[in-house]
């Protein structure tokens, strides 16, 4: 039976050695993401910028996580009337997210750029403030077509370190480039807790709010995605799919899986990296490149299930492996379990592009 995640309470704990994973030392219950963090980067003689980063993204979703969870009382619910770069409606708690994490990010000195779904073109940090050496994209509230019907909604992120020199302006090139480059990726899940799963070359590990001190404490260590026995996707969309996808739906039927969709890519992604699935969302002939974006959706996702032993791919070949040409990109996805994923890609790999 493989490992998915250690019970929280006093819990195992991967030492920060980078790529040693079986090295284990105990963190008594109660281990905060601040004092995670430090630990961890201390041990790479890390300058600090990482740790103000995440704690940044850490205040950034507390703050989203409050607005979330009293969204219909606050007068949060609904559109704002505006539609964003995607086409998409703006619900007011897009708009809410996208300004909360913006503003957190531009002032901590580590960031030099954010590359947000909301926003049309790349975020550079503003004078006076530092331009720090990491890039961010991010999808401030993925799933938030959910919000009404208080579904599991959250925020995606990933992390390069630039290219170009720290304290000098931002380029394209700093974000337009092989997924293999990142760093670090993450995700907050809005759901009946707030959950921060972060994923860096020391693993994947995740943090529960309390929200009554206000602080993230480790609960799900060393995550590694079990053996997929579920599959996720619109159905709906079935007709339009290519061959392989049904091929591949039949043999999960065929092997027993369950069928689970929220329609709310980080809940679908988050429970299958914890129980074991594959999420599927193909090209289709309206959505010929898929509806999923690369850059702040299919990147820190891939990157995470990677870290997790899991597997994505666009149907034909690993997400990390391409390199985008524009910044909102999008990308057919398949991911979760690396068996399943292997099998999906190869039914899918002999089906012809839209
Ligand atoms: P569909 C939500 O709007 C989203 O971007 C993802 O979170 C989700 O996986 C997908 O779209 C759902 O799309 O076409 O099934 O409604």
């Amino acid at each position: 039976m493989e490992r998915s995640v250690l019970p929280c309470g006093p819990v195992g704990y991967v030492a920060a050695v980078p790529g040693d994973r079986m090295q284990t030392s105990q963190f008594e219950e109660g281990t905060t993401l601040d004092r995670y963090l430090l630990e961890t980067m201390r041990t790479i003689g890390a300058s600090g910028q990482f740790v103000n980063l995440m704690q940044s993204i850490a205040l950034a979703a507390k703050m989203i996580s409050s607005r979330v969870n009293r969204a219909g009382l606050s007068g949060m619910f609904g559109g704002t009337g505006d539609v964003n770069v995607q086409g998409e409606f703006v619900q007011k708690l897009d708009l809410y997210s996208n300004t909360t994490f913006l503003r957190a990010m531009e002032h901590g000195g580590h960031t030099g750029m954010v590359v947000s779904e909301e926003n049309e073109e790349p975020v550079r940090t503003p004078e006076p403030f530092h331009s720090g050496k990491y890039i961010v994209t991010v999808d401030p509230l993925d799933g938030s077509s959910n919000i009404d019907v208080n579904a599991t909604i959250g925020t995606i992120f990933g992390v390069f370190r630039r290219k170009t020199e720290e304290g000098t302006r931002a380029e394209l090139s700093d974000v337009l480039r092989s997924g293999r480059d990142m760093i670090a990726a993450g995700y907050v899940v809005y759901g009946a807790g707030t959950v921060l799963v972060l994923a860096t070359e020391f693993g994947v590990h995740g943090f529960t709010l309390d929200p009554s001190v206000g602080e993230f404490f480790l609960s799900h260590a060393n995550i590694r995605i079990p053996k997929a026995g579920m599959y996720s996707c619109n159905e709906a969309y079935s007709p339009s799919w290519h061959p392989g996808v049904r091929s591949f739906l039949t043999h999960a039927k065929s092997e027993g899986w369950k069928a689970r969709y929220i329609g709310s890519l980080v809940a679908d992604f988050h429970r299958n990296l914890l129980k074991g699935g594959v999420f599927l969302y193909p090209a289709t002939a309206k959505n010929p490149e898929g509806k999923l974006r690369l850059l702040y959706e299919g990147f820190p996702l891939a990157y995470i299930i990677e870290q997790a032993g899991g597997a994505a791919t666009d149907g034909v070949s690993p997400i990390l492996d391409r390199v985008p040409r524009s910044l909102h990109e999008r990308v057919p996805l398949v991911i979760g379990g690396a068996e399943g994923v292997a099998t999906a890609t190869d039914l899918m790999k002999e089906d012809p592009p839209f």
